[in-house]
């Protein structure tokens, strides 16, 4: 089966405003999923998009910290530095996954890291799991909104491309991928939503508390 291509489907679901904000960052960093190479036919492409009712200041630190993926991250239990602080390109983390995943670590490379654009990108470089030569960026865009435009929200935009496990179809790939990276994105929302409830940044700790 030919899979269907990223553009069309992904802008359905944009609208109008969204898609004039998005589009250049969409065709500077989401758009070369494609590889003109003949590996490109066992590869499995996507892009996720999230809404989150917080300005980009309140979401970026969150996704920009490549030491601590497991702030907003479902599956990672730990994370370690093996190359550098994660403050620049280059810099390696090895990652834990919880039990109950076909994986138990992973080491992921920072590729792009750029805070004007909030553009987060990395490779998997290594570890003990199927997904090979996994690599994704995610782009945190603050967006006017429609109705009231004096408030701004974030669209998060995650794109990936994935070498298909040999014994897998391009289909299970795309589903495993996309529930994960789906509740990662979720699991993000919520991080800030909680943050933004008790007035402080970057803990994505939900407490209880009463005032
Ligand atoms: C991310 C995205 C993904 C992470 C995958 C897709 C992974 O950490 C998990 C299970 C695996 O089988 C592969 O942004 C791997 O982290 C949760 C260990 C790489």
């Amino acid at each position: 089966m030919e899979p269907p291509k990223v553009q069309p489907s992904m802008h359905a679901h944009l609208t109008q405003q969204e898609l004039s904000t998005l589009q250049p960052i969409i065709q500077r960093y989401h758009q070369p999923m494609h590889p003109p190479t003949s590996a490109a036919t066992n590869t499995c492409t996507s892009l996720m998009v999230q809404r989150i009712e917080a300005p980009a200041a309140a979401v970026w630190p969150i996704v920009r910290a490549f030491d601590r993926p497991q702030t907003y991250k479902h599956f990672i239990r730990a994370c370690e530095m093996v190359d550098g602080n994660g403050g620049g390109v280059g810099s390696k983390r090895r990652v834990t996954v919880v039990s109950g995943l076909p994986a138990t670590t992973s080491v992921e490379r920072l590729e792009i890291l750029d805070d004007e654009n909030r553009v987060l990108s990395f490779r998997v470089v290594g570890g003990d799991h199927r997904l090979k030569d996994y690599v994704s960026v995610t782009s945190v865009n603050e967006v006017i909104s429609d109705v009231n435009s004096s408030e701004v929200y974030c669209v998060v935009l995650e794109s990936y491309v994935v070498e298909i496990p040999e014994g897998n179809s391009w289909e299970d790939t795309r589903l495993f991928v996309d529930t994960i990276v789906r509740l990662n994105l979720q699991n993000l929302r919520n991080v800030v939503m909680a943050n933004s409830l008790h007035g402080c940044e970057g803990l994505g700790n939900l407490r209880i508390c009463d005032h």
